[in-house]
């Protein structure tokens, strides 16, 4: 896009009326927390709903199952990213690919609110996972696209957002999670699908004063020569796609144990590609070579801190369910409510970390440092979770409260490592692999969840001082390594902090 295009697009955004940042913000800020909300209100009783018994209104499927389902399902979300960016980039435009995918995301929960059983669990996850590829990168690439390159707010536009994805997440699991766990899980995910439907109405209402151009264009259409070709390379791999899918479980060979490893495969080997792609193309200059490079060990500590991160969910999540003390002073806490915690501590730490860095200016610590710090406090917040069982035992119930200190810790960690990386990634990524940046970023999540798919099956309470142990070592040794990389990773940065 020339610059004379882009402040174009930003011209037709009304530059006041959200807070002090352009009203586009409020349409963003919505349609993400809507989006959140159902996400993860549904991710909250999602593990809980797939292991319960028959009787007790879920599937009655395996607890190790299911847990690995949970992490395949997150990767996916996060992997369909790239589908996402490919149709707004080339065929649709943000604000169309946006709407789109909320539709898909609300047939998702809208397929959870029926008890429809296992056939509606796996149609909900694939309607979800398309909608998420579709919504997600695109609605975070509008907020870049309603501020002018040199307008000091833009950095501040994106903490507001990240707080909007935060307080969809605080408040989705009290809703969601009471309802579905109190009463009924239908009636959980219908509340998810009701919380996608608002997400959709205020965009649509809201996206034509709001958000002017931003988003209607699309960056590289297809060329008509070019349609013809690729929607036939599209329809063949999507048949041969439906047709082995079909064999194969026909013949019994499509096992979920089969599929987390195609998974797994595709999460280590999409990132590759990217890389070397990126390395090896001649629109790359030697400077930015030598960005990408220190770009890897980054995405590397970044993978390893979305793999704890996102186990708050599952293994933390079945911790809470099955070995925390849930009558505590009189109340009973929904296992549920766990998942608050998190998005909680965002809200309330993302202003003091923004504050501490405009206070320490140019001494604040350099990205590679933020990210080794950030992985030395996510180490710490598994190895609390030894502490229970080594002194209890894992025949006891644990106190609450460790649940609340190891979720603290993860979110100092993470505000030292998400919103850094994001803009980590922008600053360092070749100038004409710019659109697919947010993606890339997304696939750092996508690869960790992949794994963890394959980890959180040897989660069991007999191991469990051994898994929190291993695993929250290897980031803090990670998070050494970084530390000790970072004058090196910081010179090959050329320029980047
Ligand atoms: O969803 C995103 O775009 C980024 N993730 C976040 O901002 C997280 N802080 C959300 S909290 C969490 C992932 C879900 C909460 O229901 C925490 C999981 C334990």
């Amino acid at each position: 896009m020339t610059h004379e295009e882009k402040d174009r697009i930003v011209q037709s955004v009304p530059q006041k009326g959200f807070f002090g940042h352009p009203k586009g913000l409020f349409t963003l800020f919505f349609t993400e927390f809507w989006e959140r909300f159902s996400y993860y209100g549904m991710r909250a009783i999602l593990l809980y709903y797939m292991y319960s018994e028959v009787k007790n209104g879920g599937l009655g499927m395996e607890e190790s199952t299911a847990l690995s389902i949970m992490a395949i399902y997150g990767s996916l979300v996060y992997m369909s990213g790239i589908i996402g960016g490919w149709i707004a980039d080339r065929l649709l435009g943000s604000l169309q690919t946006v709407f789109t995918g909320g539709v898909l995301i609300m047939m998702g929960h809208i397929f959870l609110a029926f008890p429809f059983g296992k056939m509606g669990l796996f149609a909900s996850m694939f309607l979800i996972i398309m909608g998420t590829g579709l919504l997600k990168p695109n609605v975070s690439n509008v907020v870049g696209d309603i501020y002018s390159e040199t307008d000091n707010r833009r950095d501040s536009g994106f903490s507001i957002f990240y707080m909007g994805i935060n307080l969809g997440a605080f408040i989705s699991p009290l809703i969601v999670g009471t309802l579905g766990q109190k009463y009924n899980y239908h009636l959980g995910f219908s509340i998810a699908a009701i919380g996608m439907l608002l997400g959709l109405i205020v965009f649509a209402v809201t996206k034509r004063k709001n958000l002017g151009l931003a988003g209607t264009y699309v960056p590289n259409p297809l060329m008509p020569g070019e349609k013809k070709k690729v929607f036939s390379i599209i329809g063949i791999s999507a048949l041969v796609i439906i047709a082995l899918v079909v064999v194969a479980s026909v013949s019994g060979w499509l096992t979920i144990d089969g599929f987390i490893t195609w998974v797994s495969i595709l999460g280590i080997v999409i990132p590759i590609m990217y890389f070397i792609v990126m390395y090896r193309s001649p629109k790359t200059t030697s400077d930015e070579r030598s960005r990408l490079l220190a770009y890897i060990p980054l995405f590397i500590g970044a993978m390893m801190f979305w793999a704890i991160q996102e186990q708050g969910s599952i293994i933390l999540a079945q911790y809470a369910d099955k070995r925390t003390q849930l009558d505590w002073a009189g109340i009973h806490i929904q296992s549920s409510w766990f998942q608050s915690l998190n998005p909680l501590f965002i809200v309330a730490l993302a202003p003091v970390f923004a504050w501490l860095w405009v206070k320490l200016g140019n001494r604040q610590p350099s990205t590679p440092k933020k990210f080794a710090i950030g992985l030395l406090f996510t180490g710490l917040s598994f190895i609390v979770m030894i502490v229970p069982a080594y002194v209890n035992g894992t025949e006891s119930l644990a106190n609450p409260w460790w649940l609340v200190l190891s979720f603290f810790l993860v979110v100092i960690g993470e505000l030292l490592l998400s919103p850094v990386g994001l803009s980590a990634t922008t600053k360092l990524a070749p100038a004409a692999f710019s659109a697919q940046t947010m993606s890339l970023w997304f696939l750092s999540n996508a690869s960790a969840q992949a794994i963890n798919a394959n980890i959180v099956k040897l989660y069991t309470p007999e191991t469990e001082i051994l898994y929190f142990g291993v695993i929250g070592a290897f980031s803090i040794l990670l998070g050494l390594i970084l530390f000790l990389l970072s004058p090196k990773l910081q010179k090959a940065m050329k320029g980047v902090r």
